[in-house]
Formats: C-alpha cells, structure tokens, sequence
C-alpha cells in the first residue's frame, strides 16, 4: 500500500526562509567514519537531498571539507565533540547553520532537528543549542504477528510481515526514517504474544529478511530487537524442558544468539513477555524471573545484547468473588523482591500504570520499589483503551504526568523521569518504550491526528522537558504546514482530547467499562463477572475497589508520602480517587461536587467537548488539503456518536443504580 511521508512531507508549506538554509551543504569530517558510521551519514545527506529538492526544486549544492559561510548548512562530523551519544549542536549565524556532532547519529539527529527548524520558521534568533538524547534507549514495540495481522493495531496491517514471512520493501527504510527523525533508536518488530512460527525468528527463520530489515534500520541508527517465546527450544522441538536452570536449555539460546550475532551483528537483543496471559514462562519450572531473565541475558552478554524483561505478570484466572485478590497489587508482588537479582544487560520494562494502558492510572508503584534493577517505562501509543485512533486523543500530557511523578526511591524526591533517562545514575540500560500505533494505512496511524502521538513519543523520550503543547504545535505544523492559525487550532483540539476521552468514558480513575475483547465503546459490566481482574463493583450504594488499608492494601506499595496522599480522602487526588478508594455516590469530592454529580457533569461535558473539536476542525476546511480534511471528519463524526453512547450508557446505569436525579435535570435515560 502506498504511504504519505506526514510530518517528513518537505513538500508542505514551510516557513518562507526554509530554502535559504538548503542552497548549499558542506559535509565536513565524514571521511573520518567507519563501518556503519557511514551508512548513517549517507542516511544524513540523503535527507538534506530530499528536503533541498522539495523545498527549494533542486537539490542542493554539495561540498566536501570546506565550511560554507553563507546560505547553507554546514555538517560537521567531529570525534573530538565529546558529548552523549546521539547528541549534537545546532548553530544559526545569518543564512547558515552549522551542526555539529561526534557520533554518526548525532549527525542524522542534527540533520532532522535543523529541517524541523527551518521548516517551522525558527531560525531567526535561534543562536546556538546543543541537544542530546535524554534517554539511552528509545524504543517501539510493535504487536505485529506473522499473518500480517496487528495486535491492538488500529492503522492496517503489519508492514513487517505478510503471509507467516517477513518482508522487506520501500516502506521498511520510510518507516526507519520516519521514525529516526524523533529519535527512536531501538525497535522490536515481532508481538510480544510471540506465536506461529513467530517463535522460530530467533532460529534461523526468515533470517535473510530479519537481516536485510536490521541492516536498513542500522542505516538510521536503529537497534532491531526480537520478542521471543520463553518456551522456544521446546516449541521447536530441540528439548524436553524450558526450565531456565537447565543446561540444554541454556546451551540452546547460547548457541541462538551467537548464531543471531553472526548474521546481525548490530543486534539489540531480546524482548520478553513470559508467565502472562498464558505465555510460558518460568513459574512452570518453579524458577524466579531473575532466573528466567538471567539465561537469557547471559547468552546475550558476549555480544553486548540487552534482555528486556516486561513486568506485566498478573493472574488473568481471577475469581470476581474474590474481593482478597486484586490484580493492581501483582506487578509489584511479582518483582520488588527480586530488586538486585537481574544481571546488568536485564532491563525491567514496566507499564505506565500498575493496570492495563487504562485513560487514568496512578503511576505503577513498582518504579518505587526497585532501586538496583535496569528499568524502562512503557507507554502504548496504540489507542487499546483511548479511542483505538477512531477518537482523537493525544497521549503526551499523559506521559508527561508520568514521567513527572515522585517515587520517593530512597534517592531524593526520585523523579520517575530521571530514572529511566539514568540521569542521576548515568546508567545507559533504561529508557522509555511506546506499543507502537502504526500499520499500512496511507497515512501510517490510521487517524491522522495520532501522528502526533508518535511523533510526541520520540520527542519526548529524546526531549522530556519539551512541553506537550510545543510537541503538539511543531508536529502540526511539519504535518499540515506552517500556519498559525493551523496549527494553534490542532494544538487546542489535541490538547482537549486526552480530558475530553477521559470525561466521557471513565470518571474518576475507575477504568474498564469497555467492550470485552476488542476494548472500543462502553460495556459497564463487561469484564465485571469475568476473570480478568478488573472491577468496578457498582451498586446501589456506590463504587470502586477500596485499595487503602481497610481494602486490598495496594496503596501500601507506595513509598511515603506518596502513600499517606492516596490514602487519605481529604488528600487523594480527585481523578484517581476511585482507583484507590470505594465511594458512595453522595461522597463530596475535593471539587465539592458528589461522586454522582461528578458522573453526570463529566459524561455531558465530554461530549460537548467532542463538539467543539468538530467546530474546531471545520474552521480549518480552507486550510486542509481535502482529503485529509474529510478524513478527520469522518473520524469525529465517528467520534461524537461515540461519546454520546459512552454518556448515556454510564449516565443511565449510574441513574438507576444510584436513584439519584440530575440536579440540572438533563436527559437520562
Ligand atoms: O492489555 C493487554 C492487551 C493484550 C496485550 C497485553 C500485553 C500483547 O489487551 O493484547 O498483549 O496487554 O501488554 O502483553
């Protein structure tokens, strides 16, 4: 299928002086790279080809060596710039700019940064900044699974697989260039529900593609990782066992994964998701997940490969009588007493929220509890629980709220950000992680405002002290051009988005009133009398789990005084207070509204907001090329029906379980 370039397209309106920064290019220093060093510069100046090409109908004038001093770019290619990583400096001084950095992908970086500048009319009084990468590893997991089919993928099918084979075409190096132009550096392609002969990756199978597709992402200073099935040498017949302490077991990845190096050298490692939904993993064996992660890892170690080890292990054969029992509490249970037990190439990636990619969650208390463990936070980007990209809503401010959250770690204040970057550790082994929301559709995320979650997400991983609405407006305008008007407009409807989703679907952090199974639109009681471990337990009284210390103590798991805020009424935040606690429907909120009221008003406020980003939208008919204009309509349209079904669904339910009218005496059912 044919694809757009979206924020990449240099032919989009672009700030009046863009041009002037693309006459000429002078490539200073390249002759100093070696090996795949090489292949990224090229990546580099191939790109200012392209751009100088759309922007300015030729391509620019090439020079070797010699710095340039007037309308153009200097690209300077320097080992003795002794920064991080991935880092560069941007220069402007009159027509030229100058970028400078000592790693080859700090030379792409440079490159994409300059082109968003320029292109977005930021030149002028610029001056000079140096950036880098604040996170070591910047990663997308994609669920893509070999019959071309995406798990929770809302944008197409896999343009990684087709008919149980990798494949390999234009859109393999589109989507690496994509990507790197925020920054990811690190991509598992593979599901991590790793089936069919998904399994046999880390074997020998479709090794040539596996290849070809590592190289190409190398070209863009991207790592390929694999998700791999823990239970692999028995699934493919080579042992009895895949007990971790094995030696056969062991032998078996050993050999794997130097037979994998042979052919990839420039391989990440391995992804894993093991005793979770019915995944195997090493419980079976009675083994630790230290155990399980180790060997791995130390199959990996000789060739400098990481394991990342996902967190997610709850039990999904939950008794809903149960009230004991309460799947927020596992991820923390399963792991805090394993803290210091992983090898140094191990690194925990946990979910946002100590649920399931919810529209509201506290922070997982896990990113508290461990001190001396690797760890990575991840995020989804595909839409599972927020609007599957039929409804707009824009992760970032999430993120940012998470990634601003004080664990307490025993190390000051411990601002989750500032673990995962490794800031105060300088440890290279963490990051941040995205589920990633892409597929074939044209425009690559199926709504075309999602684009900017995927945009957002590199930004922020790279950038985190950028703010949302910065991210938001500079994506508007690469995507749609460079219009105030544009893209003030698409900043305010992104940023009323996240809010809007959460006030028509679920009030007051109480989550999962979804649809079971494919998680689009309102089913209250869908997974209530179900195994899953997710309930809301309504009833005439009120609702909500009580997770404090007269209910399942999950709140314990924070550290002070994170805890003593959750757990106290008067202090528990508002959004998350039916997360934590159960209420009555007359309980007065922080807001000094009830629970009730609160109901109503959120659900009706909602939708009013979706009606307001179709105004929003339509005030930017002139301004929007058709098709993408009546693309985004369609959606919104989609969207309001949408919120309409979720407000009066949970507005009704609530109505006669509560008995208690709208005091404004609107329309419920
Ligand atoms: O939320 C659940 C999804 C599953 C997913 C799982 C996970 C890949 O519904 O589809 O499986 O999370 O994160 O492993």
């Amino acid at each position: 299928m044919s694809f757009e370039n979206i924020w990449l397209d240099y032919n989009n309106k672009n700030a009046a002086d863009a041009g002037v920064f693309l006459k000429n290019v002078a490539l200073v220093g390249f002759d100093a790279a070696t090996g795949s060093e090489k292949n990224i510069l090229s990546s580099a100046t191939d790109e200012l080809k392209k751009a100088s090409k759309a922007i300015n109908g030729r391509e620019a004038q090439i020079v070797c060596d010699a710095l340039i001093d007037t309308d153009g770019i200097n690209v300077v290619f320097d080992k003795s710039f002794d920064k991080k990583e991935g880092a560069y400096t941007i220069g402007f001084k009159g027509n030229v700019v100058t970028v400078r950095s000592g790693s080859a992908c700090g030379i792409l970086y440079g490159v994409f940064r300059t082109l968003a500048l320029v292109r977005t009319g930021k030149a002028a009084g610029f001056g000079e900044v140096t950036e880098e990468p604040a996170s070591p590893i910047r990663m997308l997991d994609h669920w893509d699974n070999p019959d071309g089919s995406i798990e929770r993928g809302y944008s197409g099918k896999s343009f990684f697989f087709k008919d149980d084979h990798l494949f390999v075409d234009d859109r393999t190096r589109e989507y690496a260039r994509l990507v790197s132009s925020v920054g990811i550096n690190a991509v598992a392609i593979n599901n991590v529900n790793v089936n069919d002969i998904a399994t046999g990756l880390v074997s020998g199978y479709d090794r040539k593609e596996l290849t070809q597709i590592a190289r190409i992402f190398g070209d863009y200073g991207i790592k390929l990782f694999i998700s791999l099935n823990f239970a692999s040498p028995m699934s493919l017949g080579a042992t009895d066992t895949a007990d971790p302490l094995d030696k056969k077991v062991a032998d078996w990845w050993k050999n794997a994964a130097d037979s994998l190096y042979k052919d990839i050298p420039s391989l990440g490692g391995f992804l894993v998701k093991a005793d979770s939904e019915g995944r195997p993993g090493p419980f079976s064996y009675n083994r630790t997940h230290a155990d399980g992660a180790n060997m791995l890892a130390r199959a990996l170690a000789p060739h400098n490969g990481l394991l990342i080890w996902r967190c997610f292990v709850y039990n999904c054969q939950q008794d809903w009588r149960d009230h004991t029992m309460d799947r927020a509490r596992a991820c923390y249970d399963n792991f805090v007493g394993l803290d210091g037990e992983f090898d140094d190439n191990v690194i925990l990636q946990i979910k946002n929220g100590p649920m399931d990619f919810q529209v509201r969650e506290p922070v997982s208390p896990l990113f508290g509890g461990l001190r001396k463990t690797n760890i990575m936070v991840e995020f989804q980007i595909a839409q599972e629980y927020t609007g599957q990209q039929k409804d707009v809503c824009y992760l970032i401010p999430m993120f940012k709220q998470v990634l601003d959250f004080k664990t307490y770690n025993g190390d000051g204040e411990g601002i989750l950000c500032d673990i995962v970057t490794g800031k105060k550790s300088n440890n290279k082994a963490c990051g941040m992680v995205a589920v990633s929301n892409t597929g074939n559709d044209p425009n690559w995320t199926g709504h075309d405002l999602a684009g900017a979650n995927l945009f957002g997400f590199g930004r922020l991983a790279f950038s985190p002290e950028t703010s949302s609405e910065e991210i938001a407006d500079e994506w508007a305008r690469l995507t749609f051009g460079n219009d105030d008007k544009l893209s003030s407009c698409i900043t305010e409807m992104l940023m009323m988005s996240w809010p809007a989703y959460e006030k028509y679907t679920s009030p007051l952090g109480i989550g999962w009133m979804i649809s079971t199974g494919h998680h689009y639109g309102p089913d209250i009681e869908g997974y209530e009398f179900s195994p899953w471990g997710t309930y809301h337990r309504s009833d005439r009284n009120g609702l909500g789990v009580e997770r404090g210390k007269t209910g399942t103590k999950m709140i314990d798991q924070y550290n002070e005084p994170v805890r003593s805020l959750y757990e106290n009424l008067e202090t528990c935040p508002d959004e998350l207070v039916l997360f934590f606690h159960r209420l009555n429907y007359d309980h007065v909120l922080k807001s000094g509204k009830t629970v009730i009221e609160h109901i109503y008003d959120s659900h009706f406020e909602g939708v009013e907001d979706v009606e307001k980003m179709i105004g929003i939208w339509t005030s930017l008919k002139d301004k929007v090329d058709s098709l993408r204009f009546d693309r985004v309509m369609k959606r919104l349209d989609g969207q309001l029906a949408n919120a309409r079904e979720w407000r009066d669904r949970i507005n009704t339910y609530y109505y006669r379980h509560s008995g208690v009218s709208d005091k404004l005496g609107r329309k419920i059912y």
